[in-house]
């Protein structure tokens, strides 16, 4: 009732939106020409025949009316990760726009902005979580020896480059009279304006609150369950989430990781590893969801460390968990064993 409610009121929204993603569109097909690709909505020229130092990568991109790309979405870097593999550009690392900022010495992109630290972006070497203790090391790279997992270089070294073209979409939405907003979180906002004095309070951000209750909590939009007080194997993990209506989350995007992380970090949860709903019992190699989805592989959710890239176990190790050994990366583990999980509430 609420929801046809809702999606009425709203189409003229949807109109707008969409009038605005075309011109978007046309604007990026327009611009983003070779040697420019779109890649996750981006415009970015992956240049693995140049090779050179931080500095002059900038310069080079400059050429372009680019800059070195602001990597600032895991999801953003699965795509990368996957078109440099689709593509055979595996032999060199590459550039992109983080750097120490003078003063803080903190990782910033070209504007400013903090790079976010941790799992899934930020590398593993030797068991330590880059970046380490280099402090000559001030530019981040995707380090092709460890599978383009972020690593901080020396600035002189000199590896290919990724450049971003910056096409005027902030321009476009200042043109739009929506400067300030940006995604989806702008719609809901809106819409819940515009549903005013028809019950907007019921209806718009506190839906989601009224039933993703204690013990669930909202992360990036998913409802789930942290449990690390229960340990038990995965089959079992999966019927305690089903007890909870739920089942073990399906943790299908990396920047749903980052944010799992994050919560873990913030509330001390460190201590365990986690089952999450990925398996591949019913066939070897073939990594599913709960749901029968194929479970994404690769850079940057699967832990690595230099020589090999999780899952390594074979016919041994079929269920997935995230690893608090591995700055709780993706890693397959023996079914029975029993550790903590995250239990997803479907909404
Ligand atoms: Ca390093
Ligand atoms: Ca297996
Ligand atoms: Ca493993």
């Amino acid at each position: 009732m609420k929801l046809s409610l809702f999606l009425v009121s709203t189409a003229g929204l949807w109109v707008a939106a969409n009038a605005n993603s075309v011109n978007n569109k046309q604007t990026k097909n327009d611009v983003c020409t070779h040697p420019f690709v779109d890649i996750n909505g981006r415009c970015l020229f992956v240049n693995n025949f140049a090779q050179m130092d931080w500095d002059a990568a900038r310069a080079f991109c400059a050429g372009f009316q680019g800059d070195l790309v602001t990597l600032d979405e895991a999801n953003l870097l699965a795509d990368i990760v996957d078109f440099i593999y689709k593509e055979g550009l595996t032999d060199r690392s590459y550039w992109i726009g983080g750097s120490a900022g003078a003063q803080t010495g903190a990782f910033v992109w070209p504007d400013g902005s903090l790079v976010r630290m941790g799992t899934p972006c930020w590398g593993v070497l030797d068991n330590i979580q880059r970046p380490g203790a280099e402090p000559n090391e001030k530019c981040i790279a995707l380090n092709k020896d460890n599978f383009f997992f972020f690593d901080n270089f020396n600035c002189e070294g000199e590896i290919s480059v990724i450049c971003e073209y910056k096409f005027q979409r902030e321009n476009r939405w200042a043109e739009g009279g929506c400067a300030t907003m940006k995604s989806s979180a702008v719609f809901v906002f809106l819409a819940a304006a515009l549903l005013g004095s028809d019950g907007a309070t019921e209806a718009g951000s506190h839906v989601k609150t009224d039933v993703c209750t204690h013990p669930f909590v909202d992360i990036n939009g998913r409802c789930l369950f942290v449990n690390n007080f229960a340990q038990m194997d995965w089959d079992a993990a999966r019927d305690f989430c089903a007890g909870f209506q739920g089942d073990l989350v399906t943790l299908d995007e990396a920047n749903l990781l980052a944010d799992i992380v994050e919560f873990i970090s913030k509330e001390g949860l460190t201590e365990r590893s986690y089952w999450i709903g990925g398996s591949d019992r019913a066939l070897e190699g073939e990594w599913t969801w709960t749901d029968g989805s194929s479970v994404r592989m690769g850079t940057p959710t699967w832990g690595a460390n230099g020589q090999n890239q999780q899952p390594t176990g074979g016919s041994e190790e079929n269920c997935v968990g995230l690893d608090n050994a591995n700055f709780f990366f993706f890693n397959d583990f023996p079914c029975v064993t029993a550790m903590s999980l995250i239990c997803e509430l479907k909404l």
